[in-house]
């Protein structure tokens, strides 16, 4: 077994959320925030045997946006001003790993 952590942007939470559901796989959301935009994202926990991992991730991939944002970047200096910086966001930040032992009680 390997447990996909997929975190997710807000905007496109619901969407995998509900595209994991219909594709039959089961799914832990945990609330996130990521340290650089302190903006919430979610964090999918999915426990699948080694062969569905590819499928897990390309349901994500499906529901997750890329897309550009402008950011505050907190360089004002104490001046009053804060240049907005141009970031990358969505799309969805996925790690794999494996599970020693997977038990339902
Ligand atoms: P955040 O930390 O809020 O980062 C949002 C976006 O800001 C990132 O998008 C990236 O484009 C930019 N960014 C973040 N940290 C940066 C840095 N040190 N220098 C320059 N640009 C930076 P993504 O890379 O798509 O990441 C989306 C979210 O996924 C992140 O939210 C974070 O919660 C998580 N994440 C990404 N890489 C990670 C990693 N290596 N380990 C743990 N969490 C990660
Ligand atoms: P359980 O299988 O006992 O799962 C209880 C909770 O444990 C799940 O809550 C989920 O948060 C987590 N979980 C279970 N298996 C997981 C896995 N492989 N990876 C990550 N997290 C996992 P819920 O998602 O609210 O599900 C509640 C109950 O609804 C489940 O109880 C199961 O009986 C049913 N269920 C959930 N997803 C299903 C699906 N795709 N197909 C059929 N039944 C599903």
């Amino acid at each position: 077994m390997k447990l996909v952590f997929a975190i997710v942007n807000g905007d496109d939470s619901q969407a995998v959320s509900k595209a994991l559901l219909k594709n039959g796989f089961f799914a832990t959301k945990l609330a996130s925030t990521g340290s650089f935009l302190s903006s919430g994202n979610t964090t999918f926990l999915t426990c699948v045997e080694d062969h569905r991992v590819d499928a897990v991730i390309d349901v994500i991939r499906e529901k997750s946006h890329k897309r550009k944002e402008f950011v505050p970047s907190g360089t004002g200096m104490g001046m009053g001003m804060d240049f907005p910086v141009e970031v990358e966001v969505g799309g969805a930040t996925i790690f794999v790993t494996d599970v020693e032992r997977f038990d339902k009680v």
